[in-house]
């Protein structure tokens, strides 16, 4: 199995190159990387990083759990995709589950870390690739225990994405309101809302409300207690230790707004035994090809 994440920089002096990785090669103005680089710094990523840690830690539960060699392959980081791939070839493997560390399918997202996997495959191995698994019952019930029971108005997040991502017909943000209401209904929540987060400065629209904004308005609305439920990610890392516990919880400081968060599945057994039911049905079901 190759179990696929964003990946992370492990030193300071790598974020030049992730970052021009995820960009693709596009220009990156020097204050944006300054900025990013500053982030980074203010997290102490030389002394720990949470993102490839705690992936770490998932991909050696579940290959406990599935008792088949799970390798970890990273869309911007080492060890990359391809890495996993020979890896997993080189130990014979003649077919190959992918699954992402990220629940929703995106054209600007899941399908990047399927063409990586697919054109280091080239055609070795066969491939059984999990496209989403957004509305996975055991995922959905984890988060809806950890809201379940809150007095507080519940604000589900996921990372926006540009907004040219809905023309082109894509289901991401239909799969996060979903899972949204599923957790709302599984928790009997009354009050619930959805934001996006950690929008990058492109210069084009991307999907909103904005989590800052959203804050703002429920504020105006008199919310005074928020529980924060990122639903998009599965870890912590810099976009839920930075943008919700560092921006959201410091600007509902400002608003005198009480805010929350839940802790993050990262390498919860009961997640991992989730992903591994996910990847067991995928090896089930006979193959087309
Ligand atoms: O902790 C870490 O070191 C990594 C945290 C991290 C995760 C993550 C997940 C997603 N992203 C998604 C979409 C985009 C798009 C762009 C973009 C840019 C960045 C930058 C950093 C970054 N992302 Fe990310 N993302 C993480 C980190 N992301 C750093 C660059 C600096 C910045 O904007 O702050 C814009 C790309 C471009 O410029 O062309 C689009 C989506 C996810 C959730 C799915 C997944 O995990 O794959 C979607 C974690």
């Amino acid at each position: 199995m190759v179990l696929m994440a964003y990946g992370s920089p492990e030193r300071l002096a790598d974020v030049p190159a992730y970052y021009s990785d995820i960009r693709g090669g596009r220009p990156i103005a020097p204050e944006q990387l300054e900025d990013l680089v500053e982030r980074y710094r203010r997290l102490g990523i030389e002394e720990s990083s949470p993102l490839n840690a705690i992936t770490e830690r998932t991909r050696a539960a579940l290959e406990a759990e599935l008792g088949l060699p799970v390798y970890t392959g990273m869309k911007h980081w080492a060890p990359r995709i391809a890495d996993a791939v020979e890896s997993a070839l080189g130990a014979g493997a003649e077919s190959v589950a992918g699954l992402v560390l990220a629940p929703h399918y995106s054209a600007l997202s899941i399908k990047g870390y399927r063409e990586q996997l697919e054109r280091a495959l080239a055609g070795r191995a066969e491939l059984r690739f999990v496209e989403s698994w957004h509305d996975e019952p055991g995922f959905v019930e984890l988060l809806a225990e950890r809201v379940r029971g809150t007095n507080a108005h519940v604000v589900f997040t996921a990372h926006s994405l540009p907004e040219r991502v809905l023309a082109m017909g894509d289901p991401y943000r239909d799969q996060l309101l979903e899972t949204s209401r599923l957790v709302a209904d599984a928790a009997r929540l009354d009050r619930w809302s959805f934001s996006f987060q950690s929008e990058s400065p492109t210069g084009e629209p991307w999907l909103g409300p904005d989590i800052l904004d959203h804050l703002r308005a429920l504020h105006e609305h008199g919310v005074t207690e928020v529980l924060l439920c990122p639903v998009g990610f599965v870890s912590d890392h810099l976009e839920i230790r930075w943008d919700l516990d560092v921006e959201a919880a410091g600007l509902a400081r400002e608003l005198g707004v009480r805010l929350d968060r839940i802790e993050m599945p990262n390498d919860d057994p009961a997640f991992v035994r989730t992903l591994a039911g996910i990847v067991r049905r995928t090896l089930a079901v006979p193959s087309t090809a």
